[in-house]
């Protein structure tokens, strides 16, 4: 066993695999010894009546994300680093946006600078709205040869959708160079349709972004951009699951053997169509722009299907989706001068709930084990994105990133608990049962009571290799493959 520079003892060792009562030992950032007592190490943690879970792995984070116009999301990796440290995440993947008419590699060198500013250790997707020839054949291998192996595709919004033929592009590249795709899945046709008929009609309030956008959009789009990529035999993650209709083809496709998997948010188990009709005395409809994010979080009844979904494996991963936009300010949901519903910015912030909500609503609870829950939130992540065993795990030769968990601590969330960059929690006023009290980062002490002590600068970057889940199956109508 290596020397022990740090032991954390006498606490509760939750892992995806089981609950142990043992001490954790580290030393150079790693975990180097798991045992029943640990002596000797310089520095010790005292963790009685506390949990030791694997720290945070948020595979879909909206961070520092240029925008076309030439700004940035309000979200910097210095803010996001903060907020994720005071709700348990200690690692990232956030996005590298394309926009049509230009090339993927432009944006890469600036996006990596920017990310090692912050504290989280992180990974990118890369985002694909043009599949030229230039971009798939010349620009992705060299994006993968920086360890980036996944590509987000939208089959929805104006600006960034793919057609059916620039998917099957997408997906064909993806499996010659080893990456995971991403998908958006709603359709952008019908969503449009839906929007200009509600405009006609006078319905222009943000409760009506629900009924532009509902579940048999985002249901016919999953099952399309299965159907595809099992055509193409490449391995898909369908982003944002919100309902069970949809996580139903999900279903399908994995009773057939299809690797494809899906992700969910808290919002699904949280929020509702309702509130996005929510109003203020000082904003009146408007307030329910800070619920507004796609797909549309759904009727109250959705709730328990998404978790009978998660509990089946179906849906198997949560991630925040955090996609910050203030209440108030130029960047914020009025950033286009109105309160349309179909010109508010889609996006929530929630970085920092992501743990309390899903450990409160599942383990506090009892909708799934302890052990179910560090499986969605950090181990499952770590291995869809090629992360895993360095990331999601507590295990001899893991990163000692380390969510220390009062089980028992009540709190009531509020927007400056989130300590995101932004005004308003969509979460305000919500009771939870469960709190990280102290963040340990490869090792260091990241956060204690709220307080995040982490200097910017010291996240690194996690470059990937192909690993097994992303590898195609070999299966392909009458066995030919482009
Ligand atoms: N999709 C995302 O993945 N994030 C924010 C908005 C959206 O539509
Ligand atoms: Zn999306
Ligand atoms: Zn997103």
């Amino acid at each position: 066993m290596s020397e022990v520079e740090l032991a954390i003892r006498g606490g509760m060792i939750v892992t995806a695999d089981g609950m142990r009562r043992a001490d954790v030992g580290i030393a150079g950032g790693r975990v180097v010894a798991l045992a029943e007592r640990i002596e000797g190490a310089a520095q010790v943690i005292e963790a009685d009546g506390l949990w030791v879970m694997p720290g945070g792995v948020d595979t879909h984070c909206h961070i520092e994300e240029p925008n076309a116009a030439g700004g940035l999301s309000e979200e910097s990796f210095i803010t996001a680093s903060r907020a994720a440290f005071a709700g348990g995440t200690t690692s990232t993947v956030s996005f590298i946006p394309q926009w049509k008419g230009h090339g993927i590699l432009e944006r890469a060198d600036d996006y990596a600078r920017r990310a090692a500013t912050g504290m989280l250790d992180h990974s990118f997707h890369q985002i694909i709205t043009d599949p030229t020839d230039e971009v798939l054949e010349r620009e992705l291998p060299q994006v993968v040869a920086r360890g980036i192996r996944s590509l987000k595709v939208f089959l929805t919004y104006d600006a960034v959708h793919l057609s059916d033929a620039e998917y099957l592009r997408v997906l064909r590249a993806a499996r010659k160079h080893q990456c995971l795709v991403h998908v958006h899945c709603e359709n952008y046709d019908a969503i449009k349709w839906r929007i200009e008929a509600l405009l006609a009609a006078g319905l222009t309030a943000p409760k009506y972004h629900a009924w532009a956008r509902p579940p048999v959009v985002e249901r016919e789009a999953t099952h399309r951009a299965i159907a595809l990529a099992e055509l193409v035999d490449q391995p898909i993650q369908v982003f944002h699951v919100s309902c069970a209709e949809v996580a139903e083809e999900i279903a399908a496709a994995q009773a057939r053997g299809v690797k494809v998997w899906g992700e969910t948010c808290p919002q699904y188990v949280t929020l509702t169509a309702d509130d996005m009709a929510r109003t203020s005395a000082k904003d009146g409809a408007f307030e329910g722009a800070k619920f507004i994010c796609s797909p549309a979080p759904r009727g109250a009844d959705e709730h328990e299907r998404v978790w009978d979904m998660i509990r089946r494996g179906v849906l198997d991963v949560v991630s925040s989706d955090h996609c910050a936009y203030s209440f108030e300010g130029p960047n914020g949901k009025r950033q286009n001068g109105t309160d349309r519903f179909d010109r508010i910015p889609n996006g929530i912030p929630g970085i920092t709930a992501r743990l309390p909500l899903m450990f409160s609503e599942g383990v506090s609870k009892g909708r799934i084990t302890p052990e179910h829950f560090v499986r969605l939130v950090a181990t499952n992540p770590a291995k869809m994105l090629g992360l895993w065993p360095r990331k999601g795990g507590i295990h001899v030769g893991a990163d000692a990133d380390i969510a220390l968990w009062d089980p028992q601590r009540k709190r009531t969330l509020t927007n400056a608990m989130m300590q995101h960059v932004a005004d308003y929690t969509p979460y305000e006023g919500m009771e939870v049962t469960g709190w990280p009290v102290r963040v340990l980062r490869r090792g260091e002490s990241v956060m204690e009571n709220d307080q995040v002590t982490a200097q910017p600068g010291t996240g690194q970057f996690l470059p990937r290799a192909p690993y097994d889940m992303i590898a195609p199956r070999g299966i392909t109508p009458n066995g030919f493959a482009d």
